[in-house]
């Protein structure tokens, strides 16, 4: 495997102890904008260990990370490389004690994803991958499933700081779920990815996310032969938030676009 990406995973592993060790009471945890957005010291902890052991890897390369750190896209970005961070994705998980939360390191090459590494230490699952060389987790290869979406059980993300999103994010979940197998929402885009790029699931959709909850993940679903764009079909944008539609190999050979994001519906 890639010298840089075994690098990268063990770095996450070594941020994924952070998260399990952790014990921290109630003023430890800090509302962010909007509702039941959170985050604690161990984010803010756990993102300032990536940076350092990260910088000391590939010191020309710049940062973008959820938390304290540059979160906004920046145009010098699109040149050279960029690690851009979620050190916990599925803080409310983390808070609540829920066990699905991962630690998730992308790293762009000019402005584009290259490389991805999620850690999910739960259940001690290191889902990783480099542009045009497979999907691995824990180094053994992995593939997305073939089965259609009748055959899959499908994921979604419902941002509950966006409320204003949920009436079209729980219509779309209906559709979906009265096509599928079941749906799930664990509450962690980057695990959602991966979760697919496992084999897992058939597809994941979130009508908003930042960058750094996608940016490892979609490195590892493509990989893996899935496929993502934003919830109209149209290609993803790698510098802000965006919505997010991410399918299996299978499921991709379907009309899976939702009925009411379709421009003529059926
Ligand atoms: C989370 C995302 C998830 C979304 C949550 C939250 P965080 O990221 O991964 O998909 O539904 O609302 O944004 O905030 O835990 O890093």
């Amino acid at each position: 495997m890639d010298k840089l990406l075994e690098q990268i995973t063990d770095v996450a592993r070594e941020a994924g102890a952070i998260m399990t060790s952790a014990s921290f009471d109630e003023d430890q945890i800090h509302q962010k904008e909007g509702h039941a957005n959170f985050v604690t010291d161990y984010d803010s902890r756990i993102q300032n260990f990536l940076i350092e052991k990260l910088h000391e890897i590939l010191p020309e390369a710049e940062f973008l990370g959820e938390e304290e750190g540059r979160t906004e896209f920046e145009e010098k970005f699109r040149k050279g490389y960029l690690f851009v961070l979620d050190p916990i994705d599925g803080t409310t998980n983390f808070i609540v004690g829920y066990r699905q939360s991962v630690v998730s390191i992308g790293l762009f090459k000019d402005g584009r994803p290259y490389i991805g590494v999620v850690c999910n230490p739960y259940e001690d699952e290191c889902y990783q991958a480099k542009l045009g060389e497979g999907a691995y987790c824990n180094g053994q290869p992995i593939h997305s499933s073939d089965s259609p979406l009748e055959r899959s059980v499908i994921q979604a993300g419902s941002a509950p700081y966006n409320k204003e999103l949920h009436p079209e994010t729980f219509r779309i979940l209906a559709e979906y779920a009265d096509r599928a197998m079941d749906y799930r929402r664990s509450g962690s885009a980057a695990l959602d990815l991966c979760t697919i790029a496992a084999g897992r699931a058939g597809l994941y959709f979130e009508l908003t996310l930042g960058l750094w909850d996608f940016a490892a993940g979609v490195v590892i679903l493509t990989e893996a032969g899935g496929q993502a764009t934003d919830i109209d079909g149209q290609p993803l944008t790698y510098d802000g938030r965006t919505s997010i539609l991410a399918v299996s190999a299978g499921v991709a050979k379907e009309d899976y676009l939702p009925v009411c994001r379709r421009k003529t519906p059926m």
